[in-house]
């Protein structure tokens, strides 16, 4: 992979760097807290890729400490967390999250927790989970007790992380937990995370929130080839990754035809909640592009996922780009042409975008492919604000190398280097690279 090329171009004053992590991948400390639907979906036997569950993790409840020191070392802004919603139903559950406020404030770091990243108590699974519309007004809830015991240090939210990969891989493919395989009946999970959405932004402003955001997953679909077949299925699936989400978000409606499949009695009601000032700024999970085209007849396979061959479009390997070791290949263009899109898409609707998520998985503390892909990805979102898509933020995936889901801990995607039977953290070259680009950012 080609190394970098100099320093990177100067990014606005203001502009929000971080780094970016969440709870079921890092805190361990498991049997402090009431068990998530990953807790159950791992114990089953094949689900997990090494067998492993996140029990311990990056033991991150009992070296928080250790954790923000390595974060206010590599002079980031802002810490993106998720909050387990588990362990804030445990008895003393919310006090970690009030510590791990306070150490991130003293050290000048702008806390920016994460509402919920997939790790749904299985007590709220086992009365429907987000089948049911009850479980978005019982994430609300939720949400209420951690603003009123966090809001007077938390001034920046996001409600949910990526709804499309929930739905899809753990409701429509059942790869993900809670491991349904249901396809399109996963619909009405995808309403029920984007109500919740809703509901949790009203909560928040009711608690006096300023900055409310989403992380959702993007990147673009490529047709497989010029021919109808294909460019119909890529039309579907870039509806389903890039506009299920983001059109009742920022355009108050679905995409033609999705309206009529989602549950409730009054969907243009919920579509009002929806949309209705529940957005400040919109985040953007950017990893790579798809090449999709039409079904296949056996079942086909993409990341280590399987894809039925009942779906309409199936996904194609994309040659000619290097790849990280998740097999995803690496196009910063990808990036530029995605934001580019977004602000043709939905005009004066978008908000400003925060990149809430960028990185790759790779082995070695050496790691100057990771450099590689970060400058790149950089040096992309910067074409795509030159070209006046407002940006205002960045987050690497990850800080830590983490228990990465069905992969278990065979994926590497942190600036910081994680001895799985020690605890012992290592910042790899990528982390002082990034240190030092941010100190010339500064200078
Ligand atoms: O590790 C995940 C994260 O939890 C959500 N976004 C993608 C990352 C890499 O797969």
């Amino acid at each position: 992979m080609a190394t970098t090329a100099g320093a990177l171009p100067s990014f606005p004053p203001g502009f929000q760097w971080g780094v970016s992590t969440s709870a079921h991948q890092i805190e361990g400390a498991a049997d402090r807290r009431a068990p998530s639907i990953w807790d159950r979906f791992s114990a089953e036997p094949g689900r997990i890729k090494d067998g492993s569950t996140a029990d311990t993790a990056c033991d991150h409840v009992a070296r928080h400490r250790e954790d923000v020191a390595l974060i206010g070392d590599l002079g980031v802004d802002a810490y993106r967390f998720s909050l387990s919603w588990p362990r804030v139903l445990s008895p003393g559950g919310l006090d970690f999250y009030d510590r791990l406020v306070d150490e991130l404030c003293a050290q000048g770091i702008r806390p920016v927790p994460t509402l919920f990243h997939w790790d749904l108590p299985v007590s709220v699974a086992e009365a429907g989970g987000w089948l049911e519309r009850s479980t978005a007004t019982r994430f609300a809830e939720y949400v209420t007790t951690v603003a009123a015991r966090l809001g007077d240090r938390v001034e920046q939210w996001i409600t949910l992380n990526e709804p499309a990969e929930h739905t899809l891989l753990g409701h429509a493919l059942g790869e993900h937990a809670p491991g349904a395989k249901l396809l399109f009946d996963a619909l009405p999970v995808a309403h029920h995370q984007l109500l919740a959405h809703g509901l949790a932004a009203r909560a928040l402003r009711a608690a006096g929130a300023r900055s409310i955001g989403i992380a959702n997953s993007h990147g673009p679909t490529w047709p497989a080839s010029d021919d109808p077949a294909d460019t119909a299925a890529a039309d579907l699936y870039d509806t389903i990754l890039n506009r299920l989400f983001a059109d009742p978000l920022l355009l108050g409606a679905y995409p033609e035809g999705f309206a009529e499949l989602m549950p409730g009695d009054d969907v243009a009601a919920d579509l009002k909640l929806i949309s209705e000032s529940t957005l400040d700024w919109y985040g953007v999970n950017y990893y790579q592009p798809t090449q999709v085209g039409a079904p296949t007849a056996s079942d086909g396979e993409f990341s280590g996922l399987t894809l039925p061959a009942e779906l309409p479009f199936s996904v194609r390997e994309i040659t000619g780009h290097p790849v990280t070791d998740f097999g995803w290949p690496v196009v910063p263009d990808a990036l530029t042409s995605l934001l580019t899109g977004f602000r043709e898409r939905y005009g004066d609707r978008l908000p400003p975008v925060i990149i809430t998520e960028n990185g790759c998985a790779y082995e070695g503390t050496d790691d100057q492919d990771r450099i590689a892909y970060l400058d790149g990805h950089l040096r992309a979102l910067h074409r795509a604000m030159a070209a006046g898509v407002d940006v205002r933020g960045y987050f690497v995936w990850s800080l830590l190398d983490n228990w990465e889901w069905a992969e278990g801990y065979t994926k590497r995607f942190g600036l910081v280097h994680v001895d799985f039977a020690t605890q012992a953290r290592t910042p790899k070259a990528s982390y002082r690279w990034l240190r030092d680009a941010l100190r010339a950012q500064r200078a």
